[in-house]
């Protein structure tokens, strides 16, 4: 298992100013920052981001919600990282997530859901290519 992974704090949040409050609570359940980037993705980002689930019913709204403002995407580290983060920000929608996590803290539907987490290393990886360069990376 790596120690890395990927998250980005979606639109939503950004609009909200939560993302201070959820890099705090990320740091608190002791992530390290090795990268980090505030950014608007363009529509063929976000459609490469969400390839698997090109098709499905929420993916046209789910790529206008993401290109609707700014991101903050980060690459973190920690020990088992993925696992670590996908407990840390629990599940997809904010009312069946976890007490404590940052998606019933902060995710507001099943769309607009506070954060991202890769669900894999190998996502992670893919995952952070789109908003990194490696030589972004301070490992
Ligand atoms: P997670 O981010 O928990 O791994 P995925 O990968 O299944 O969830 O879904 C990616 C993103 O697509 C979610 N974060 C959410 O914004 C959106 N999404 C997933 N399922 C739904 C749904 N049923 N309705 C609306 N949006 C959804």
């Amino acid at each position: 298992m790596g120690n890395l992974t990927f998250t980005m704090i979606k639109p939503d949040a950004v609009r909200a100013h939560q993302e201070a409050a959820i890099l705090k609570h990320l740091a608190d359940a002791g992530f390290r920052i090795v990268a980090l980037r505030m950014h608007r993705m363009t529509r063929e980002e976000t459609q490469r981001f969400y390839a698997v689930h090109e098709g499905k019913p929420f993916f046209e709204p789910l790529v206008e919600f993401m290109t609707s403002g700014p991101v903050v995407a980060a690459v973190l580290e920690k020990e088992n990282a993925v696992p670590e983060l996908r407990k840390t920000v629990g599940a997809t929608d904010p009312a069946e997530a976890a007490e404590g996590t940052v998606r019933r803290l902060y995710g507001m539907s099943k769309q607009q859901n506070a954060i991202h987490a890769s669900d894999s290393d190998e996502n992670a990886r893919y995952e952070w290519g789109i908003h990194f360069a490696d030589s972004d990376l301070f490992v």
